[in-house]
Formats: C-alpha cells, sequence, structure tokens
C-alpha cells in the first residue's frame, strides 16, 4: 500500500521522517492535549524540566545534522544557526532564541504541547510567533516522529527565521491560511508549506541546497533529497506546487526549487480569489509526475518510491 497521499491537512504537518508517538513529556510534554491548555494554546517550554538524558538525545540528532549540512544546507540556514544560541550542549531556551530573532526579523519562538488547531497555527505565524514543540522524541525514534518535536521544529525551523525574506513568508503564510480557510482551500495552501517550508530546495550560486526544515531536521532525508537519483527536482511554480499532493510518511517523489528566496514573496502579492478558482476544479496532480512544461533539473529515476521500501524502516 502506498502511503498516505496528503489531503488531510490534519497529518500534514507531521515531522517528516520522524514518526513517534507523542513521547512521555521530558517530564512536562506529551500528545497535544484534548482540550488547548490556553486560549492560543501556549504554554510555558519548562527547560528546567529536561534531564540529562533529553539533552543528551539533542546532543546526538545536532552532531549528526551538523556533520551533514556543510554544503547541503544553504548559506542562509548555516549563517542563520550561527547566529542563534543553539548548540550541542543542551536544548535551546525559547526566551534567549526569541531575543535574537525579534532582533533579527521580528520573530519569537513560542512553546505549544505538539499539533495545534490549523487556525492557532496561522494565528501564530501571522504575527510572527512560531510554535514549537517542547518535548524531544524518545531515543529509539532518532529517525523518525509523527508529531514536530522541539529538535524538528527549532533546529529544522529557526535558523530559517533569521532570512527576512523567509521571516516574512512564512508571515504572509499564515496570513494566507486564514483566508485559506475561510476559503475552503486550505488543502492547497499546506501543500505550499509542505513543498517549501517543509520540503524546500533552492538553487545557490555553487550548487543545490537545503533549505526545508523536514529535510533539515532528518538524517536519512538530507541525503535522498541531494544525494539518491531517485527524486525529481523541479523548478518551483506557485500554481503547480498547489495542486500537488505529497507524502506524508515518507521521502518525497518530487522537490520544487527555487531561484532565490524572494520568489516565495508571490505569496504576499497573490490575488487568491481567482488563483484558488482556478485551481480547485482542476486535478490534482501525483507527487512523482512530472509535466512536459516543467522546468525539470533533475528527472528522478522513481526506485525508490517503486522498491516498496519505506524510510520508517
Ligand atoms: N501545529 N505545532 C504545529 N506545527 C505545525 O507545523 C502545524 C500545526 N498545526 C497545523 C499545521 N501545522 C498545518 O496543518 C497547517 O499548516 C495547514
Ligand atoms: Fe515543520
Amino acid at each position: 500500500m502506498s502511503p498516505t497521499i496528503g489531503e488531510n491537512h490534519e497529518t500534514a504537518h507531521r515531522a517528516p521522517r520522524t514518526r513517534a508517538a507523542p513521547t512521555e513529556k521530558h517530564g512536562a510534554a506529551a500528545a497535544a492535549p484534548l482540550r488547548p491548555p490556553s486560549a492560543d494554546w501556549t504554554i510555558d517550554q519548562g527547560w528546567a524540566g529536561y534531564g540529562a538524558e533529553h539533552h543528551a538525545l539533542w546532543r546526538t540528532l545536532f552532531e549528526r545534522q551538523c556533520r551533514l549540512l556543510p554544503g547541503r544546507a544553504c548559506d542562509a540556514f548555516i549563517d542563520g544557526m550561527a547566529r542563534l544560541p543553539i548548540g550541542a550542549e543542551q536544548i535551546p531556551d525559547f526566551r534567549r532564541l526569541s531575543e535574537v530573532m525579534m532582533r533579527a526579523t521580528g520573530w519569537q519562538v513560542v512553546a505549544v504541547p505538539g499539533l495545534v488547531p490549523d487556525e492557532v497555527f496561522f494565528e501564530h505565524l501571522a504575527n510572527r510567533r512560531f510554535p514549537a514543540g517542547n518535548f524531544i522524541r524518545r531515543a529509539d525514534q532518532l529517525d523518525y516522529i509523527e508529531e514536530p518535536d522541539v529538535f524538528h521544529d527549532i533546529f529544522g525551523h529557526v535558523p530559517m527565521l533569521m532570512h527576512p525574506p523567509i521571516a516574512d513568508y512564512l508571515q504572509a503564510y499564515g496570513l494566507g491560511g486564514l483566508r485559506a480557510q475561510s476559503l475552503g482551500v486550505l488543502p492547497h495552501l499546506a501543500r505550499v508549506y509542505w513543498y517549501t517550508v517543509e520540503f524546500g530546495l533552492v538553487q545557490q550560486r555553487d550548487g543545490l541546497r537545503i533549505y526545508g526544515a523536514g529535510i533539515a531536521s532528518s538524517y536519512t532525508e538530507t541525503l535522498f533529497c541531494l544525494d539518491d537519483p531517485s527524486p525529481n527536482h523541479v523548478a518551483f511554480d506557485l500554481e503547480r506546487v498547489m495542486r500537488t499532493d505529497y507524502r506524508i510518511d515518507d521521502f518525497q517523489e518530487t522537490y520544487f526549487v527555487l531561484d532565490r528566496f524572494e520568489d516565495l514573496l508571490a505569496l504576499e502579492r497573490t490575488d487568491f480569489g481567482p488563483l484558488y478558482a482556478r485551481i480547485r476544479n482542476r486535478s490534482s496532480l501525483q507527487p512523482g509526475g512530472v509535466r512536459a512544461k516543467d522546468r525539470i533539473l533533475q528527472r528522478g529515476t522513481g526506485a525508490y518510491h517503486r522498491s516498496g521500501r519505506n524510510c520508517a524502516g
């Protein structure tokens, strides 16, 4: 059976390649509660509640990714990371991150217990607050969890929020999300998030690079997306992406490639009314398909997904 294709935005933001039953709290964090802990779902990070084993797990994940990312992550990611108080020693303190981000791009990180409802998520982004899970995955879940944890959210997402075009783009996504919900076209917009913020690649002068958090926080997908002949690399096109289904529980079959981050700001200028009207009656495109009019940078062999293997093992 093929992995679920992402039409269901409830599950669309599973932290990629990292499936784990939400853990018992780090002492504090667990599965998203049935009732909100507060109106905006924010909680205290509970930093003092992390134990040595949680910090040690962070270090393992951090060091593994840091070996891989030079020459694979884009300059903006590496640069953002270098300017932030994020290191191997311990799980970062969200307040200290927020101080630095606030000065750079006006963003903050707020702690949440896990996935939050769409409208809550959008409301935070629209106000330049990034909701981050405060819990960390278990040691037997290094490569696969279901719900975004502190490593995915902080290591993966926060460095790019130091980069002004991405900072502006993510706010625009939040605002667009609120409108998309009222227009009933959220799944189309969620695809844009998926193929950019989570799984985006960018063409840098010195080669193809990662900027998507789902990739940057995943050891196995970092290697797969760039070094494996299986996936397609297709030039980013907003409307094309809005029509394209995605995989939520395995590597992507197609990665979309930006020429420059500023191209994402098309989202800010887009009049969603006519765009959604045009798209909503058209069929979805398959995650692995390419079309004659795509600008194809790598035509993948598709061998990985044909093999029936799965990244979860
Ligand atoms: N909540 N904490 C958290 N993180 C996400 O990435 C997230 C979420 N809620 C909804 C959501 N993502 C998406 O389904 C929307 O972008 C569509
Ligand atoms: Fe994410």
